[in-house]
């Protein structure tokens, strides 16, 4: 039997506009979601009120969450197969956050080690919203009855908290929400900073050197490539102890298929220089179909809005429905 929407699980993902995308975005995330789209319903979307928990300059905020959406479209996620949208395009998050803020604890939020490692970064100028971003999290996610989050290591304690404040509101007022569970991709790189090669690559690092973007040209993935941060040992192996080198093995192995093994195997008697080489060469033929095609979808706007405005009216539909369930649980009066 064709599997329909209806017996489909559901699965939400997003990627916030908070700077152009890397490698590590693409590899990490956009990449599994392509191989998703046929067996979920898939909801992909811009989460563009998480950007702004980081003061963003509005006329690149505009630029980049169309970027965002052209290159969800370019690397092969189908409009018509999935719901694509822009995340305040659905009032409905903002409004289940504010209900569900109500319902977390500080103590939980004081626990998440994002905003332990983003406060200390940003100091004093640190806005509220860093704090209660799980929450927003935990809307997008409730509202689309979500069975399966696509998650990395980094997003598991934001996932937890999901289901902490799902399993509260359910207990409190009478079951509403499914309860999402982590989907852990078969495949999926974490790809790491290129200049510290113990953290992953991030595209609000300060850095440039330290990660690749997906519209990058081939000169500078090059350059930047060429730059990476390896080590003194000389041999390539695939272990811990080289982090700069195993990084620039799962990439190829997350772009080429090719397990670290068989890498290793072929770089036998190779430098760190035919690595890098190689590296950046897979890099530039991966990503140049999607430059190209990322490019000609900005140069049609018209065709983007379709997109961005036919799935924020399927999103509402959902997601208005599981607000008012919300709503009338708690005691508001229905409009
Ligand atoms: N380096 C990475 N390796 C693998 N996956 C990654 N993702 C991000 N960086 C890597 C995955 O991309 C998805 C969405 O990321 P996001 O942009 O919404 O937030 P983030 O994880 O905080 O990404 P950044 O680049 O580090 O953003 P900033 O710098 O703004 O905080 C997630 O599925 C994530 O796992």
């Amino acid at each position: 039997m064709e599997n329909t929407i209806e017996n489909k699980k559901v699965i939400f993902s997003g990627i916030q506009p908070s700077g152009e995308l890397t490698l590590g975005n693409y590899l990490g995330a956009i990449k599994n979601w392509v191989s998703l789209q046929d067996e979920f319903d898939c909801y992909f979307c811009v989460v563009d009120l998480h950007a702004i928990t980081v003061r963003q300059e509005p006329k690149d905020l505009r630029k980049r969450t169309l970027e965002v959406l052209a290159i969800y479209i370019a690397s092969g996620i189908v409009p018509e197969k999935n719901t694509l949208f822009i995340q305040s395009h659905v009032p409905a998050h903002s409004e289940c956050a504010w209900l569900l803020t109500c319902n977390t604890y500080m103590g939980e939020l004081s626990r998440m080690t994002q905003y332990k490692d983003k406060s200390q970064r940003y100091g004093d100028s640190i806005c509220a919203g860093l704090f209660t971003y799980p929450v927003l999290m935990a809307a997008d996610i409730l509202l689309y009855n979500t069975d399966l989050v696509p998650v990395g290591q980094d997003q598991k304690q934001h996932l937890e908290l999901s289901r902490d404040i799902a399993n509260r509101f359910n207990n409190t007022y009478s079951p509403t929400f499914k309860v999402p569970d982590p989907y852990i991709p078969k495949v999926g790189a974490k790809v790491m900073s290129l200049q510290d090669p113990t953290k992953k690559m991030s595209k609000s690092d300060d850095n440039a050197n330290s990660y690749i973007l997906i519209m990058d040209p081939p000169e500078v993935i090059r350059k930047k490539v060429s730059r990476a941060v390896t080590d003194s040992i000389g041999v390539i192996n695939y272990c811990a102890e080289q982090p700069g080198v195993k990084n620039l093995i799962d990439i190829i192995c997350a772009i080429k298929g090719s397990t670290p093994s068989e890498l290793v195997e072929f770089y036998k008697g190779k430098g760190y220089a035919d690595l890098k080489k190689d590296a950046a060469e897979a890099i530039i033929e991966e990503l140049a179909p999607v430059q190209a095609k990322v490019n000609e979808l900005l140069s049609n706007k018209k065709y983007l809005e379709e997109i961005y405005k036919s799935g924020a009216d399927k999103a509402n539909y959902v997601a208005n429905k599981v607000l008012r369930k919300m709503q009338k649980k708690i005691g508001l009066i229905p409009r």
